[in-house]
C-alpha cells in the first residue's frame, strides 16, 4: 500500500532522501587493488565487525586477496562471526603490504589505536567507508560516506548492489549484525523504512534473526549480573531529572572486558526514565584517561557535545576519550549537557 501523501504531522519512519552512491574514484580504488587490508576503530563494535565480514565476502568474490587486521580482537559477543572470516588483531611490527587499506566505521587514523603508527609508517592508499558525521573530511584518499546511513554495513550492502555481486549468506549475516548493532535492534531514530527493507533483504539471504539475537545478547557469564547490578547502582540523576550519569572505575571496566560484558547495558535503566534527555557513561581507561559515552533522547545533539571533547559520533549516540579523573570529567560533561539543555526547549 502507498502511504498517504498528506502530511499528518505524525512522525513516520519514512526516509525519501536519495541514496548516496559511491564515487567512481572510490570504486576504481576498490576494483584496481589486488591486495586489500580491512581495518576499523579500536574496540570494534558490531557494525564495524559485521561490515568487515560483508566487505570481505564482496572482495573475495571479486578475486581480491583480503586480510582483516584490527587494532583489537572482537569481544566475545561477536566471536561467532569468526566462522566466516579471521579477525587478526595487530601485535606490532610493520603493516603487511597492501594496495589499499579500507577503514570501516571510522575515518581517521587516530581512531586506529595501536595500529595507527604502523599505518602512518607504511602510508598505504586509504579508502574510507563510514556513516559518522564529518567522515568525508577524514584521512581517506577516497571515501564512501553517507551520514544518513544507519550503519556502515548498510553502505557495504549498497556496494554489493553497485558491483552486481550476489549477497552470500555470510555477508548477509554481517550486514544484519551491523544493522542491529547501530539501530539497537530497530529501536533508534535511524530505523527508517529503508532499514526494514534492508533487513528483509538480508533475511531473504538466509539470516536467522532470533538465533543472532541469542548469540549477541544471551551468552553472558554468571558474574555479569553482579557487575551490572553494582554499576547500575552508581547511577546519578541531576539537572532536574534531565541528565543521568554513571562513573565506572577501571577495575569494573577491566572485569567486564575480561568476561566480555558490554557495559552499554548499564545505561538502559537511566534511558528508561521519562524525564532524562541525556545519559553519560564515564569509563576510566587503562591509560589514565576517561572514555565518555553519550546517549540522547529527544532534542539534544550529543554529537556536538562529543566534538567539544575531541570526539564525535551521531546525533543520538556519541563518544569521546579525554584526560582527567572520573569526577572532574563528569563535572565537565554535566556542564556541557546543561548548556545543551538550555539551548533546546524542554520537551
Ligand atoms: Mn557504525
Amino acid at each position: 500500500m502507498i502511504a498517504a501523501s498528506r502530511d499528518t504531522g505524525i512522525p513516520t519512519s519514512r526516509d525519501d532522501r536519495p541514496l548516496t552512491k559511491p564515487s567512481s574514484a572510490f570504486l576504481d580504488a576498490l576494483q584496481g587493488a589486488r591486495s586489500i587490508i580491512l581495518t576499523g576503530h579500536e574496540h570494534p563494535d558490531g557494525d564495524c565487525l559485521g561490515a568487515q565480514v560483508a566487505l570481505h565476502e564482496l572482495l573475495v568474490g571479486l578475486g581480491k586477496e583480503v586480510l582483516i587486521l584490527n587494532p583489537d580482537p572482537p569481544s566475545k559477543a561477536f566471536d561467532f562471526l569468526g566462522r566466516h572470516v579471521t579477525y587478526n588483531a595487530f601485535r606490532g611490527g610493520p603493516l603487511p603490504h597492501c594496495d589499499l587499506l579500507v577503514l570501516l566505521d571510522c575515518s581517521e587514523l587516530r581512531r586506529l589505536g595501536r595500529l595507527q603508527r604502523a599505518v602512518e609508517a607504511a602510508s598505504p592508499r586509504i579508502a574510507v567507508i563510514d556513516h559518522h558525521v564529518g567522515s568525508e573530511y577524514g584521512d581517506g584518499d577516497v571515501s564512501f560516506v553517507d551520514t544518513g546511513a544507519a550503519a556502515t554495513g548498510e553502505l557495504v550492502h549498497r556496494l554489493f548492489g553497485v558491483l552486481g555481486q550476489p549477497l552470500v549468506p555470510a555477508a548477509a549475516e554481517g550486514v544484519f549484525v551491523s544493522l542491529v548493532s547501530d539501530t539497537g535492534w530497530f529501536r533508534y531514530s535511524n530505523t527508517t523504512a529503508r532499514v526494514f527493507e534492508l533487513a528483509a533483504d538480508v533475511a531473504r539471504a538466509g539470516v536467522d534473526a532470533s538465533a543472532l539475537f541469542d548469540l549477541l545478547n544471551r551468552r553472558n557469564e554468571p558474574d555479569s549480573v553482579a557487575i551490572l547490578a553494582d554499576a547500575i547502582g552508581r547511577s546519578r540523576i541531576t539537572l532536574d531529572g534531565r541528565f543521568g550519569s554513571i562513573q565506572l572505575e577501571r577495575e569494573v571496566v577491566e572485569q567486564s572486558t575480561r568476561i566480555g560484558l558490554d557495559l552499554d547495558l548499564v545505561m538502559e535503566p537511566l534511558r528508561s526514565v521519562g524525564s532524562i534527555e541525556v545519559v553519560a557513561m564515564l569509563k576510566e581507561s587503562h591509560d589514565g584517561g576517561v572514555k565518555i559515552s553519550l546517549r540522547a533522547s529527544r532534542g539534544v545533539d550529543v554529537q556536538k557535545i562529543a566534538v567539544g571533547f575531541g570526539g564525535g559520533g551521531h546525533k543520538k549516540a556519541a563518544g569521546a576519550s579525554v584526560r582527567g579523573t572520573l569526577e572532574s570529567v563528569r563535572g565537565e560533561v554535566e556542564a556541557a549537557v546543561r548548556k545543551a539543555l538550555d539551548g533546546s526547549a524542554r520537551s
